[in-house]
């Protein structure tokens, strides 16, 4: 499984509805941004062990609309280390393809242990 510094790609169909959930797994606090076209970003943060990431408002789902021209968000994870944010290791999404629905999964590495769990995010997409 092939990975990137920081930030991902995943196709957005046009109109769809997107429902985000983030996990941490790690000692160092996580953020996670996902941001589609169109729409203001919307930013999880957490950290602990199996915790559920929330966004400023401390809600752990997001449901977020894509617009009629979307093609494509951005999904980036960041943890922070030595007083700064800095950019996970992040995989190449895992996608399930439902038919009338397609449900991801990104996994992250903030360190040496490649456990790939410290923030994960799930989408479920229709
Ligand atoms: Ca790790």
């Amino acid at each position: 499984m092939s990975s990137v510094i920081g930030t991902v790609y995943v196709p957005v169909e046009p109109n769809n509805t997107w429902q985000i959930n983030c996990i941490s797994n790690a000692s160092y606090p996580q953020r996670v941004t996902v941001t589609l076209p169109g729409a203001p970003p919307t930013v999880f943060s957490g950290q602990g062990e199996n915790r559920q990431m929330t966004t400023s408002s401390g809600s752990m789902c997001s449901m977020v609309q894509s617009n009629s021209c979307s093609r494509s968000a951005t999904i980036l994870i960041e943890n922070f280390q030595g007083g700064r944010w800095v950019p996970s290791k992040v995989m190449q999404p895992i996608v399930t393809d439902m038919g009338m629905a397609k449900f991801y999964i990104i996994k992250s590495e903030d360190g040496s242990d490649d456990d790939w769990n410290d923030a994960t995010v799930y989408i479920y997409s229709r």
